[in-house]
């Protein structure tokens, strides 16, 4: 596949890391296990270098992923001390600015990106973007073997790298997974990762709000075009009536497209007053990071979403359901 967006390498990457001395680290919003453990080792290549490195969520660290982080739930630029002495600004697993959230107004400041996906507005002057790479934790293993050939992975960074191919590869089911990807978990299994606990957390462990928000979603969801689109929208006022937050939402759209015959899932979910989030899985032959980069989303090819104006959401999903060649 064509990459059009690398204008650097590994060893690359490695430089730049080397040269700087204070580094912040930014995941995307709606952090997932894969801009987490991305973040989390690429500090930890920083420190291990000797450099200060501060890693920055614009949304706090959802429960279910707390396991990857102590139970550290903020990431605040905020908390940074000696903000000015920064030297340098990077991202992991962020293709648009919009996903920088509250801070959005440091995407002109990121000067080196380390990501997978293709559909991006995020481009740094060092842009490294594999979209071969399963997850963005992929690329990081390979950032740790060109920095330290020869020091053995420890167990707590071969788990935050397992955590994110994992994610990222839904369990090394999805077909992003390859070869490669078998081959890095493979060394990270034998570098100590944490797999089966790790498997638990991601795909089986779930609060209970989580468990509401599914079943609810289950009993309200609309199967459109002769069953091949599976589509639920869920309103702020759910969360009170069901008893569930906005993070308990993330395996909703992976509970209503399991259902035979679904070729496209879509779900709508209400952040604000004027703000829907839309969430896409397609389990057919088009492209939804397309499709949702037109209403200013991205994504990958099978998973893909986008943020819009609450008056706008009814519209745009039908534009999404007709750019996938369905009638609605
Ligand atoms: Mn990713």
């Amino acid at each position: 596949m064509v990459n059009d967006y690398s204008n650097t390498s590994i060893s690359g990457i490695a430089k730049v890391l080397f040269k700087s001395k204070s580094v912040v680290i930014f995941m995307h919003e709606n952090p997932d296990a894969d801009t987490i453990g991305s973040a989390l080792v690429a500090t930890e290549i920083l420190k291990k270098l000797g450099k200060n490195a501060y890693p920055v969520c614009c949304d706090k660290i959802p429960t279910s992923l707390l396991f990857m982080t102590n139970g550290r739930r903020d990431y605040t630029i905020e908390d940074i001390p000696n903000e000015e002495n920064i030297d340098l600004y990077m991202s992991t697993d962020v293709a648009s600015k919009n996903q920088l959230g509250k801070y959005i107004s440091y995407a002109e400041k990121i000067s080196l990106c380390i990501d997978h996906h293709s559909i991006r507005d995020l481009i740094a002057n060092k842009t490294f973007v594999d979209v071969n790479s399963s997850a963005c934790t992929e690329i990081i293993y390979r950032v740790w073997m060109r920095i330290f050939p020869k020091v053995a992975i420890p167990s707590v960074i071969a788990s935050l790298l397992y955590a994110g191919l994992a994610a990222d590869t839904g369990g090394f089911r999805y077909l992003n997974t390859t070869p490669y990807t078998h081959k890095v978990a493979a060394k990270l299994i034998e570098r100590g990762a944490d797999h089966a606990l790790i498997c638990h957390e991601l795909f089986e462990a779930k609060s209970k709000n989580a468990r509401a928000v599914e079943l609810y979603a289950q009993e309200n969801v609309k199967y459109l075009c002769d069953g091949k689109v599976a589509y639920v929208k869920l309103y702020l006022e759910d969360r009170a009536k069901v008893g569930f937050e906005d993070e308990d939402t993330y395996d909703v759209i992976n509970v209503i497209r399991r259902a035979e015959g679904v070729q496209i899932a879509i779900l709508a979910r209400q952040k604000d007053e004027n703000t829907f989030k839309i969430s896409t899985r397609a389990q057919c032959d088009v492209n939804m990071a397309n499709i949702c980069a037109e209403l200013g989303g991205g994504g990958h090819p099978g998973a893909a979403g986008c943020s819009v104006k609450k008056e706008d959401v009814d519209e745009s999903v039908k534009f999404i359901i007709r750019k996938c060649g369905f009638n609605v």
